[in-house]
């Protein structure tokens, strides 16, 4: 199957920084995945010393295969050319009475230069307003929002400075499991703290290109991560490469 995007989606892609859901297997399929990122992953640790949720795509083949399936990487390759690099992977759990994620733009964060990203957002369990989806302003990419030390009780130490937000404008990502939805390092995007009984968790990726020089060493990336291509060749070599993971017995 070819996963290329249209041009209209193109168009739509860059005027409001977005773009989905989109499908990358069944309800089913993820139900099996679930299981495995419950008992294989989230039980275990990985790469990064600090926490078991970031970059398991470095020791988990499956996970890895998630990150390389066509429909995203048909996508990418549409948006960002044929050298596409994975940097990052993240499981954002949202357990039930989990904090508020606040509004933010991603590229406050990270240690790129320059920031050039697509995020994936993939839902493993079912994802609702009850459960707190991701909740992203359409078009909010075009203007970069000065961020400012969080007020309390949110689980991010910044945040857009809330004068510049105008929430009225946001949709809500709700999303099966095993569906994604595709975003740029500006979109403005928060969660609402989880009020439900039902936890929501769901997995990012994060995609870039070769000429984007990648520090890293420091927070919150880790000593020894290394990038994985995903498509295409590094013809530049500013950054450390590594091999996806042997796959799993
Ligand atoms: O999962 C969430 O609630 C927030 C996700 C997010 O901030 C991100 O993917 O950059």
């Amino acid at each position: 199957m070819d996963f290329r995007l249209t041009p209209a989606e193109l168009t739509h892609f860059h005027e409001q920084g977005y773009l989905g859901p989109y499908t990358l297997c069944s309800p089913e399929k993820m139900a099996a995945i679930r299981t495995r990122i419950e008992t294989e992953v989230l039980t275990t640790d990985g790469p990064n010393p600090k926490t078991r949720l970031q970059c398991r795509h470095l020791d988990q083949r499956f996970l890895y295969d998630l990150c390389a399936h066509p429909a995203i990487l048909d996508r990418a390759e549409s948006l960002f050319g044929p050298d596409l690099i994975l940097w990052a992977t993240y499981f954002f759990n949202k357990e039930p009475g989990g904090s508020e994620i606040p509004w933010h733009q991603d590229f406050n964060y990270w240690p790129l230069e320059p920031v050039v990203n697509l995020s994936v957002w993939l839902a493993i369990d079912p994802v609702t307003v009850e459960n707190a989806c991701v909740n992203l302003i359409p078009g909010s990419h075009k203007k970069i929002i000065k961020h400012l030390p969080s007020r309390d009780g949110m689980a991010f130490g910044e945040e857009a400075d809330p004068a510049q937000v105008d929430a009225s404008k946001a949709i809500s990502m709700e999303l099966q499991p095993g569906e994604f939805f595709l975003f740029n390092e500006r979109t403005l995007h928060q969660s609402h703290k989880n009020a439900s009984q039902k936890r929501r968790l769901g997995m990012t990726m994060r995609i870039t290109v070769p000429f984007v020089k990648i520090t890293h060493d420091i927070s919150p990336l880790f000593p020894g991560h290394a990038n994985i291509q995903l498509r295409g060749t590094d013809p530049l070599g500013f950054n450390r490469l590594t091999l996806p993971p042997e796959a799993n017995p």
